[in-house]
């Protein structure tokens, strides 16, 4: 600790940080903070009147994504993606299970860093949100007709899919890169063996234009060092992609110390047209792996899994022109492109500047062959010949920028806790804002895009200390609403966050509202276990499986009483909700179940196992206050010892014909 502090004071400005650095500091002022005279009605938004933005935020260690609406700062829902969920019955039911397994089983949790918004022409087009899996990496797709998770790709030979995910310009990909380097998946090795055996890998995954659906594209094998984050280049540099890498000491132990020894580490640019010219041209190497494909099937409403064995690889050492190493001060971590597509803005954890880079002048030095030298295999270009600029005396602990329409930049700074606002031309250093505290990501209304709404940016705090009412050991986590229409950022808000609020992005809301699916449609219901009606409602054995095909409709369900279940027997309840106007969900619990409710949408079928293990009478009912008679919406099931002869019966109000003459 005493070696790094003394290299590092010198860095950051002859400031003594020790303490601070990894823990943010507390700005001058805090909790008092003047916020402007009418930031109570720019952020009012009326009873019944809408937001004028959609916010969609990372959970982090949540594993959910969560939406906001902006100003208001209002909680519309939190979206289950990598982690379980009882409240909707995600990865409880037999219809999502699916799409949490993984080579290494049914996983119900992930850590979930960035979400990102597909694009159409470099513009965020409201159809679909990819984020990532961290810890077992993966990558979802959310589909904003429905606000479901509709899809998730398992990464083979990733360790830590942190730099991920980020589409192209028009989505043709989406993009992500390992942030812990490891041997191939399966693979053992002496750790200390780092340098010779380990791998970094960059993940293309294609999308398709239509529906969405990803699959595996190809991998790009890259020196291991640690990738963090990326984003794809636009305009002027559609067809590459800029990475962030830290660890280029390629140390596998006390990464603190043994990673910022360099002077300067990398952002990695990647020319995925030409990688895609070298696959044309047969030069992609088919690899063994393993791993999950889960999709959900919006027909059957069902998601299924299929496991793949083979992913294409081309490898930058040897394909000279694909990859291109940038120096970069100190450990970067954001790295993000301004709207022209020109500029690449590269964040030094413990830089003392934000170094601004060329496209222009980094193809010029390709072309000119302005290299310093080789970092394994890859092509270091000389750093006087990428750079546009340096902008000077920023702050302490840059982490990540975004973008406005009007040519400024907005850089967050962890360590002195601030949000700071710069010409992107002159990098002159306009205007300042404190955060309240350590504010890792930000986030302009499409502020990643080629034509960012400005308005609004979102500082996504690490810490509330004094902020809102004590919660015991753990306070909340927070979002600070800024106004950012004019020269001076103003504070509006601050709203608490769900899980760690790593990352978000927002967009104007008519681009998802004019697309909302409000029903299921009935004559649409492929599902295997489909009630289209009362009538047809029935109860089947097959073995010891027991079928229920249930209705439900305010507010009854169809059958209510079922006898003939034996203890020991699979009991699956097929729920069709047979509403068909908009908001009228129902849900449905059984007693003793040990997974959750379902709750089914107008038009939906779900279905919940359920093992009866006692002799009983169990009721069952709706769990969703869908009427006045909510609470009328009941029945039971009777359980009889596993070797009874009791006949299986199902009815609802009158009792069948069969058993009126008993
Ligand atoms: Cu900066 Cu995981 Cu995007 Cu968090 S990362 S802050
Ligand atoms: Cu149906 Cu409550």
């Amino acid at each position: 600790m005493k070696k790094m502090s003394n290299s590092l004071s010198a860095i950051i400005l002859g400031i003594v940080v020790t303490g601070m650095l990894f823990t943010g500091c507390k700005p001058k002022g805090a909790g008092n903070n003047a916020v402007s005279a009418d930031a109570a009605s720019r952020v009012y938004v009326a009873p019944g009147k809408y937001d004028e933005i959609y916010m969609f935020t990372s959970g982090g260690f949540s594993g959910q994504l969560s939406v906001y609406g902006i100003p208001s700062g209002r909680l519309f829902k939190v979206i289950p993606v990598f982690s379980v969920d009882p409240e909707k019955g995600y990865g409880f039911n037999e219809e999502t299970k699916p799409l949490l397994q993984t080579t290494k089983g049914f996983i119900p949790w992930d850590d979930s860093h960035h979400p990102s918004l597909s694009k159409t022409d470099g513009n965020d087009d409201g159809r679909w949100l990819f984020i990532n899996a961290n810890n077992t990496p993966r990558i979802a797709r959310i589909d904003l007709k429905t606000f479901k998770t509709v899809e998730i790709l398992e990464l083979p030979n990733t360790g830590g899919n942190h730099a991920s995910p980020y589409c192209t310009e028009n989505t043709e990909y989406v993009v992500g890169a390992s942030r812990f380097s490891v041997p191939f998946d399966d693979e053992e090795m002496p750790i200390n063996s780092f340098k010779q055996n380990f791998k970094g890998v960059v993940n293309f995954i294609k999308v398709d234009k239509e529906k969405g659906n990803m699959n595996m594209a190809f991998q790009i094998d890259v020196p291991a060092v640690d990738y963090d984050l990326a984003r794809a280049g636009k305009g002027v540099s559609h067809g590459w992609l800029f990475f962030s890498c830290y660890n280029s000491e390629q140390a596998n132990t006390l990464l603190e110390v043994n990673a910022s020894q360099k002077d300067k580490d990398f952002i990695m640019a990647v020319n995925w047209k030409k990688a895609e010219e070298y696959l044309a041209a047969g030069k992609g190497v088919k690899k063994p792996a393993n791993y999950y494909h889960n999709l959900f099937n919006e027909e059957t409403q069902t998601a299924r899994s299929e496991i793949l064995k083979e992913v294409t690889t081309l490898d930058a050492r040897a394909l000279k022109d694909i990859c291109y190493y940038m120096p970069c001060p100190k450990s970067p971590h954001g790295c993000d492109v301004n709207p022209t597509g020109e500029y690449i803005v590269a964040s030094g954890k413990l830089a003392a500047t934000i170094p601004v880079f060329s496209f222009k002048k980094m193809m010029a030095a390709i072309e000119g062959k302005q290299f310093e030298g080789e970092f394994d295999g890859i092509s270091v270009l000389k750093y006087e010949s990428v750079l546009a600029g340096e902008v000077e005396k920023p702050g302490l602990g840059p982490l990540h920028t975004e973008f406005d329409d009007k040519g400024f930049a907005y850089t967050s700074f962890f360590v002195s806790s601030e949000v700071v606002k710069w010409n992107v031309e002159t990098r002159q250093i306009i205007d300042r804002i404190p955060t309240y505290y350590s504010i890792g990501h930000l986030c302009v209304v499409q502020g990643d895009s080629k034509k960012p709404f400005g308005k609004y940016l979102v500082a996504l705090n690490k810490i509330t200390k004094d902020r809102y009412l004590p919660t015991g050991p753990e306070l909340c986590q927070s979002a600070q609403l800024i106004d950012i229409s004019g020269e001076k950022m103003k504070l509006l808000l601050d709203f608490p966050t769900i899980g760690e609020p790593h990352y978000a992005q927002m967009i104007q809301a008519d681009l998802i509202t004019k697309n909302q699916r409000k029903v299921y449609k009935l004559e649409e219901n492929k599902h295997p276990y489909f009630t289209p009606n009362e009538k047809a409602a029935k109860v089947t054995r097959v073995g010891n499986a027991v079928h229920v095909y249930m209705t439900a409709i305010r507010s009854h369900f169809y059958p209510d009483n079922i006898e003939g279940v034996k203890v020991g027997d699979e009991v699956y309840f097929h729920v069709t909700n047979l509403a068909q106007d908009w908001d009228v969900p129902h849900g449905f619990a059984v007693k003793g179940a040990g997974n959750s409710e379902l709750l089914i949408m107008p038009g939906e079928t779900q279905s919940l196992k359920w093992i009866p293990s006692r002799v009983g009478v169990y009721p069952m009912y709706c769990t969703d206050f869908c009427s006045a008679l909510h609470q009328e919406m009941q029945g039971y099931i009777r359980v009889s010892p596993a070797g009874s002869n009791n006949p299986l019966t199902f009815h609802t109000g009158n009792k069948p014909e069969s058993e009126k003459k008993k």
